[in-house]
């Protein structure tokens, strides 16, 4: 499978979370996406390439997804961050202050505290010195392989690319993303022809940006299967009587699961997210590839086992869709290359059959 990697990942390296009051070390680390790209290498999965340089393109697809005043917000923080103090390059910066429901989030603050709470949900997405540059380059990742697959060229393709993606929204970062590579590969693919595109999400955590993104479209279906929201990140959406709202009611399906869920049950709802994905009509699917779902993961709670995810990629095969990846999670560094692989790997061996 056409890997499209990130080569500017290692610039985002965020130091601390917050974490019960305390900050703790970040699960988001640059050693994630090397074990994946190791694995890929040492298993010979296909051609290994680095995103086009389209830097016009590469804005305007960003412009589909974000609002102009979040992108330009991200783009600059780190330069405001460090201008507030000179010592502040040594930490990085996290927001600790937000609007609540009944407050004004039309107007811009002066202030960079409040901007950064404005634009964001949690504190546990350190921005740094690098956090843009790698997101960018990120996203030029997604929308290359989602052409690839639109243009032809491939029929599917992986976008390796950190930090993730499906948390953030058209003008919010957090659960260690800013900018949606998922929904950027999904509206690179209606842009390039597609009229029905499905994302699947199959992430431990609810893919509340691209939900939030899609939600009052009929033109691209979102499904997530994920811990469910009562007990899990992100807390706030995520249950299943989230369908979709005006032109969009019906084409949100949210497939909940309690934590301690096992690969029997899991796959079960990957079976009706995939149904409801080809009763869809899609064209093309773009897959929210984390594997949060593993058993050793540090922060989940499903028990998904290395071996499950060869299984996993030959059951998205089944849908006989072009197919773009996109990496999201997967905390258990060790594994991560593993489980991430054999998606890719089931997916390949599926669709080499007749
Ligand atoms: C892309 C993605 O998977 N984002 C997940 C964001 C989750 N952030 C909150 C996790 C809080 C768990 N912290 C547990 C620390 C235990 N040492
Ligand atoms: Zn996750």
């Amino acid at each position: 499978m056409l890997t499209i990697h990130n080569p500017h990942h290692h610039l985002h390296q965020g130091r601390h979370e917050m974490f019960r009051g305390r900050l703790v070390p970040c699960h988001e680390t640059a050693q994630r996406l090397a074990h994946v790209l190791a694995e890929l290498k040492r298993r010979a999965m296909g051609p290994l390439r680095a995103p086009a340089a389209d830097t016009a393109g590469l804005s305007q697809a960003l412009a589909r997804i974000h609002a102009p005043r979040y992108l330009n917000f991200v783009e600059h923080a780190w330069d405001e961050w460090v201008a507030l103090d000179p010592a502040n390059a040594q930490q990085d910066a996290l927001p600790s202050v937000w609007p609540a429901p009944g407050m004004r989030f039309d107007v811009l603050p002066d202030n960079f505290a409040a901007r950064m709470g404005l634009f964001s949900f949690d504190a546990g997405t350190p921005l740094t010195a690098g956090s843009w540059a790698a997101a960018r380059a990120g996203a030029a990742c997604a929308l290359t392989a989602a052409r690839e697959v639109s243009s032809g060229t491939a029929h599917s393709a992986f976008a390796l690319s950190r930090p993730p993606g499906h948390h953030a929204g058209t003008d919010f970062f957090g659960g260690y993303c800013f900018l949606n590579n998922a929904a950027l590969a999904a509206q690179a693919l209606r842009d390039g022809g597609a009229a029905h595109v499905a994302v699947l999400d199959v992430d431990y955590h609810h893919g509340n940006g691209t939900q939030a993104i899609f939600y009052e479209r009929s033109d691209v279906m979102t499904v997530s299967i994920h811990g469910d929201p009562r007990t899990e990140y992100p807390f706030f959406l995520g249950h299943a009587d989230e369908r979709g709202a005006g032109a969009g009611t019906g084409f949100n399906l949210n497939l909940p699961l309690p934590r301690g869920t096992d690969f029997t049950r899991w796959r079960a709802a990957l079976h009706a997210g995939l149904n409801t994905i080809k009763s869809f009509g899609a064209d093309a699917l773009v897959v929210a590839l984390g594997v949060d779902t593993f058993e050793g993961d540090p922060i989940s709670g499903f028990t998904l086992r290395s071996a499950d995810y060869l299984q996993v990629g030959q059951d998205v095969a089944a849908a006989r869709l072009p197919t773009v990846f996109v990496f999201e999670g997967g905390y258990a560094v060790a594994e991560v290359g593993i489980n991430t692989v054999n998606v890719l790997e089931g997916f390949n061996r599926q669709s080499l059959r007749p």
